[in-house]
């Protein structure tokens, strides 16, 4: 039903059958009527969806142990690139097959409009995993022309056994962001998923097993960030650790792994990327455009009637449920997120900018916020400054000082421009520091396209061929030759 209580979508019940899983899929095997658990919670209403098992660091000890075993003594790495990539396509067609279901996990846990994860996120998911399944037998070293009597070449092996930390914003884009160049490179993994979006993570790890990748490759640890997600980070046997999230918690990784066993970092950090809106913008799109980004610089020619037509695009804006076909913007994904997002917009107000759209929350029940507008805002704000995740864009005035303006900011992930001037969209794609720039467009990525920030939004790529280069290891293997007759 939708936030009104009107009928809307039936949710088809689904179970595993008998014989789906054995007791070996579950590490605490007889034991497991007696795990911890937490409740995961429905945004649309506050209400407990199911409880879920609260992994700790015994659990991950017992996924990294499995992890372990497959990687030091199984088949995955040692299969060739192409047997991997035919269970990875294997894995992608099975996800086809279920995609009713995972849209809805991903709907009913985090919010995320169910349309949005059936027609982009779990095509997008999918589209990776095959993507990174053609590029399994692709992985080579290469020839080195050394002096003096030696021959060289170069192995890339897979690095081991690896972590992933994921977040709740993309349940299923970051699993698959992060696990399919892992599979490809052939390393076995332990990944856990964000205390509010744990349950399609269990699903995908029920399916591996469905499309045949060995017991042990992909784990799956449901839990929270400091016990689960730091004893990954600090773990001695875990030999990379790839994580998306918050620059805090990205710190905390990068320490644990430096005091740990030293083991490489990825991390996807925050962002507060800023767009640009040139004076010869085409304004319809540029209407369209703004609706992902939060920092928003128009420049003063064009200012009054940007502001005019944001404010009747989020006027037509529809917030409610988010498996409503014809709802833009679900609920925030828990109370602690709605009750942050709610107190940045009073930040704002404090701070003496002006709500020209938004600005409450609305509905009876559920975490649901309008979209909100502001104007009048200085750079020296906080809501100019800090990563809000939440339905709110600042717009502000620019002359002349559009690149310093977006530089300006800690975070470095990424940024929009829009303009029909080719010489100023380039230059404004070499002079913005940050990992992704989009011209006339905003949040536009594929497979084969990387993804990840400059500065403290965090280093290393998600993402493209670079991607896979962080699971990978390379081995130089140097053969002294004997004189010979050539
Ligand atoms: O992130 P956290 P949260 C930003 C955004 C958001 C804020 C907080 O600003 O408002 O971060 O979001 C695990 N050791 N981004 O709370 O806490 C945690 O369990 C190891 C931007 O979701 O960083 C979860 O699995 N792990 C970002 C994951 O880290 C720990 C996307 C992320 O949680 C841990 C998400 C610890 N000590 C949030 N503490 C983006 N750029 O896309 C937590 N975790």
């Amino acid at each position: 039903t939708d936030a009104c209580g009107k009928e809307l979508f039936e949710i088809k019940e689904f179970q595993l059958s008998e014989g789906d899983l054995s007791d070996d899929d579950f590490g605490h095997g007889s034991d497991k009527c007696n795990w911890k658990t937490f409740a995961t919670t429905d945004p649309r209403s506050g209400e407990v969806i199911t409880m879920v098992a609260e992994g700790e660091k015994d659990d991950v000890d017992l996924a990294v142990k499995a992890a372990r075993e497959a990687f030091d003594h199984g088949q995955w790495p040692r299969m060739s690139g192409f047997q991997r990539g035919q269970i990875m396509i294997k894995f992608a067609d099975l996800i086809d097959q279920h995609i009713e279901e995972l849209a809805t996990l991903d709907s009913l846990e985090v919010g995320k409009l169910f349309s949005h994860n059936k027609l982009a996120d779990i095509p997008s998911a999918t589209r990776m995993l095959r993507y990174f399944a053609g590029a399994a037998d692709k992985i080579h070293g290469e020839t080195l022309k050394m002096g003096g009597p030696f021959h060289g070449y170069t192995l890339k092996e897979p690095i081991g056994v690896v972590g992933h930390i994921i977040p709740w914003n993309f349940p299923t884009v970051m699993f698959f962001f992060k696990v399919s160049p892992a599979l490809a490179a052939g390393c076995a993994m332990v990944v856990k998923p964000a205390e509010q979006s744990s349950l399609s993570a269990l699903y995908y790890a029920f399916l591996a097993k469905q499309a045949g990748i060995p017991d042990g490759v992909l784990n799956v640890v449901t839990g929270f960030g400091p016990t689960a997600g730091a004893a990954i980070a600090s773990h001695m046997d875990i030999n990379q650790v790839s994580f998306t999230g918050s620059t805090e918690v990205g710190r905390l990784i990068m320490e644990a792994a430096a005091r740990s066993n030293l083991k490489p970092v990825s991390l996807e950090l925050g962002g507060k990327s800023p767009l640009i809106i040139f004076d010869d913008a085409d304004i319809n799109m540029a209407g369209e455009v703004c609706v992902a980004a939060s920092r928003i610089y128009v420049q003063e020619g064009i200012y009054d009637d940007f502001m005019k037509k944001a404010v009747e695009t989020v006027g037509d804006w529809i917030v409610g449920d988010p498996f409503d076909p014809h709802v833009h913007q679900g609920p925030q994904v828990d109370k602690e997120q709605f009750e942050k997002v709610l107190r940045y917009i009073e930040h704002g107000k404090r701070e003496g900018a002006t709500i020209v759209a938004g600005g409450k929350p609305c509905g009876e029940n559920g975490y649901y916020i309008e979209p909100t507008i502001f104007v009048d805002v200085k750079e020296d704000m906080v809501i100019a400054k800090e990563e809000i995740f939440g339905p709110v864009m600042s717009l502000m005035k620019t002359m002349e000082e559009a690149i310093e303006k977006a530089n300006n900011t800690r975070y470095g992930l990424a940024a929009g421009v829009v303009t029909k001037n080719l010489d100023i969209a380039n230059r404004m794609a070499r002079s913005i520091h940050a990992g992704s720039i989009w011209i006339n467009c905003y949040f536009a990525f594929d497979s084969d396209c990387p993804f990840g920030g400059f500065k403290m939004s965090g280093f290393g790529k998600d993402l493209g061929m670079h991607s896979i280069e962080k699971y990978l290891q390379v081995k130089s293997v140097v053969t002294r030759l004997h004189d010979s007759p050539w």
